[in-house]
């Protein structure tokens, strides 16, 4: 009964937003009425008894939202009707900046590192417009687990939905946030972010436990002092991945050269929300604070059930909401940061050092140091295993399809680095996208494109990314843009065909999961989001080596679903005789360009 209300609630949400100048059919919004697996939408175990009506949310009441939509609403069917347009300016330029104390070139965004947090509240339409400043560099900023439901030219990928925005050029974004939680946007021209272009995101929504004070987005990411791209060139052509030279917390870290500590103050007697994300490169992210365990409420996107733990890991991509209820003795507390070792992709040169302090806020002691005590970390680079969504989904038994993660290190061609997904390394083009060929009516597409063609309307789509002999055993955190994805199992080794292995009963739903070295991920969405989206490898090296492809899900709709294609032609007429004029031998070979 509630989740019928909620429905059709977020039907007339879509339809009565006049900023929503990208008109969305009723016919992909209002989905699947008739699609059994999801109307068991809310779990009767989880549901809280009587919402009232109108009710707000607030310390104690955090489960609600504003009375018709709780943390018990099913995001793919119905979110609210704010009718409120949030709107940002991101200006991306060259510039130099010490995280850490030693001073990189970077590219900024606003002349700041991290860029600007994007808040918006469930429901709003989020407008960006992105101005590109840079020299001999094309640009393209991807709202990492948006579903861009209607608005897949908004995704941000070079090469597949849009052309890049040339330098001088500049790109609104517009997208409805269906959904809430933490995330991240950074760019998706090659290895581009690695340079600096992030920032966080915080979909203002509901939770499944309650807190007093939100503390925002914490970020992680490796860093290299070198220009990414020189990493990238020379990891095109190495042995073997890359040695990052620091981890930044907050976008700071000490080194040898000075730097300073993230410092997070903390009310004392008050429960804080904050939003782990790892905005990283190629380390995965093990993270504790001294004598204060984890509530956890979200993974990615997704409410779960809360669930009290010591230390979360985090793959590159991937968030966690925290809960952290600051009831310990007044002082200051270490934040301890590991990146897993071993097969984690990536040694890290100042592993052993990474910290960030959380102090209560009257503390007197000086805030570059704490005395705290803590657990050791754990090492490795699996995924979380307690992840029980709070809406649950039950997902009907079906085979996967297979796709074989392969890798080449070619001796002829310079020891050429390259993945293959079923023997393609991913390679786009980024003056014709393949929304240029859906809106020219070419459903002709080169090999190397590797788009994979999802025809069937509202099924379930599955799965089994498999690591061969051939694939140097290391993880991979899989990423899926237009979805989040069901996570049905993971394992070393080849999975063994049994559909009995695979967890059906409410799996983890997220949209970047980690595929075990050597081994498989079998997962399954939804095709509820005709578009052209990327499935790709996060760690940016990888995906700059091919280990990408694309749905092509349901493509005679993906025009008249997303607002006739708007702005992308004239995207592609200001990229084109750019990258003609200053690229006229096009770009290094090896690299997928995204
Ligand atoms: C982008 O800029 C980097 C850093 O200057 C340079 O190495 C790279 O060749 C440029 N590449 C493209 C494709 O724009
Ligand atoms: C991260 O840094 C920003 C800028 O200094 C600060 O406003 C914010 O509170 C910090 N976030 C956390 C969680 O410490
Ligand atoms: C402090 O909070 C944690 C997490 O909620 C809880 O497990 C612990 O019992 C609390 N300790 C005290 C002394 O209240
Ligand atoms: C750190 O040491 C000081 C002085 O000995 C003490 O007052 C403080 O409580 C300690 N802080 C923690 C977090 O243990
Ligand atoms: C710090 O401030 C909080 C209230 O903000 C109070 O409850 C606590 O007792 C204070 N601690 C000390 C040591 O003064
Ligand atoms: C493994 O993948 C590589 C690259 O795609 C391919 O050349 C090779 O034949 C595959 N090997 C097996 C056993 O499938
Ligand atoms: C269709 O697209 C393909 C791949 O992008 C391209 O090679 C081909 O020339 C296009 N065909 C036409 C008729 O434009
Ligand atoms: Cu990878």
């Amino acid at each position: 009964m509630f989740s019928s209300i909620a429905k059709a609630a977020g039907l007339v949400a879509l339809l009565s937003t006049p900023s929503l100048a990208v008109a969305l059919p009723a016919e992909v919004i209002a989905r699947t009425p008739d699609v059994p697996w999801k109307r068991t939408g809310v779990s009767d175990v989880h549901r809280r008894q009587g919402y009232p009506t109108g009710c707000t949310n607030g310390p104690t009441s955090r489960d609600c939202w504003d009375g018709d939509f709780t943390v018990s609403t099913d995001q793919d069917i119905s979110w609210p009707d704010t009718g409120k347009t949030v709107s940002y300016n991101l200006e991306i330029a060259p510039g130099k900046y010490s995280p850490d104390g030693v001073e990189k070139d970077m590219i900024l965004i606003n002349g700041q590192y991290p860029g600007p947090t994007i808040v918006a509240d469930w429901g709003d339409t989020i407008s960006i417009t992105v101005k590109s400043s840079l020299t001999l560099n094309g640009t393209g900023i991807h709202w990492h687990g948006l579903r861009q439901l209607g608005s897949n030219q908004m995704d941000g990928v070079g090469g597949i939905t849009e052309c890049p925005i040339a330098d001088g050029v500049s790109k609104t974004y517009t997208f409805k946030a269906t959904q809430y939680g933490s995330s991240w946007y950074h760019s998706h021209y090659s290895v581009q972010y690695g340079d600096g272009v992030v920032g966080g995101i915080i979909i203002n929504g509901p939770a499944t436990a309650n807190y007093d004070l939100d503390l925002g987005v914490l970020p992680f990411t490796d860093w290299f002092y070198a220009p990414i791209f020189t990493v990238n060139a020379a990891s095109l052509h190495a042995n073997g991945p890359p040695t990052a030279d620091n981890v930044l917390v907050n976008g700071t870290m000490t080194s040898a050269s000075g730097g300073q500590y993230s410092v997070t103050k903390l009310e004392h007697g008050k429960k804080h929300l904050l939003r782990l994300v790892n905005t990283g490169i190629n380390n995965w992210i093990h993270v504790s604070l001294d004598q204060h365990p984890f509530t956890v409420v979200s993974s990615d996107f997704t409410p779960i059930v809360p669930f009290v733990t010591d230390s979360l890991v985090l793959a590159v991509g991937q968030r966690y909401d925290v809960i952290i209820n600051a009831n310990q003795t007044e002082g200051n507390y270490w934040l301890r940061v590991g990146t897993g070792g071993g097969r984690c992709d990536g040694p890290n040169t100042n592993a052993a050092n990474i910290r960030g302090i959380f102090a209560y806020g009257n503390s007197t002691e000086p805030l570059d140091s704490a005395n705290s005590t803590g657990i050791t970390l754990p090492t490795g680079c699996d995924d979380e295993t307690n992840i029980v969504p709070f809406v649950k989904t039950d997902i009907p038994q079906d085979t996967p399809e297979e796709l074989t993660l392969g890798f080449t290190n070619t001796q002829a061609a310079g020891n050429l680095v390259q993945w293959l997904i079923d023997g393609v390394s991913l390679r786009v083009d980024l003056k014709d996208p393949t929304l240029l060929n859906v809106l020219n009516g070419n459903d002709t597409f080169e090999a190397t494109e590797n788009v994979y063609v999802v025809g069937e309307k509202n099924q379930w789509q599955y799965w089994v990314i498999q690591q061969n002999t051939s694939s140097p055993p290391i993880p991979h955190p899989i990423h899926l843009h237009g979805h989040d994805f069901y996570v049905l199992q993971q394992g070393t080794g080849e999975w063994a065909g049994d559909l009995s292995g695979l967890d059906l009963d409410n799996p983890p739903r997220r949209d970047t999961a980690t595929l075990p070295a050597g081994g498989f991920l079998v997962l399954a969405f939804e095709s509820d989001n005709p578009g052209a989206w990327l499935m790709h490898c996060h760690i940016p090296f990888h995906i700059s080596q091919g280990l990408g492809l694309q749905f092509l899900e349901r493509s005679d709709e993906i025009v008249s679903a997303n607002g006739g294609l708007s702005g992308l032609k004239d995207g592609c007429a200001t990229w084109g005789p750019y990258q003609d004029e200053n690229f006229p031998n096009g770009f290094t070979y090896g690299d997928s360009l995204l």
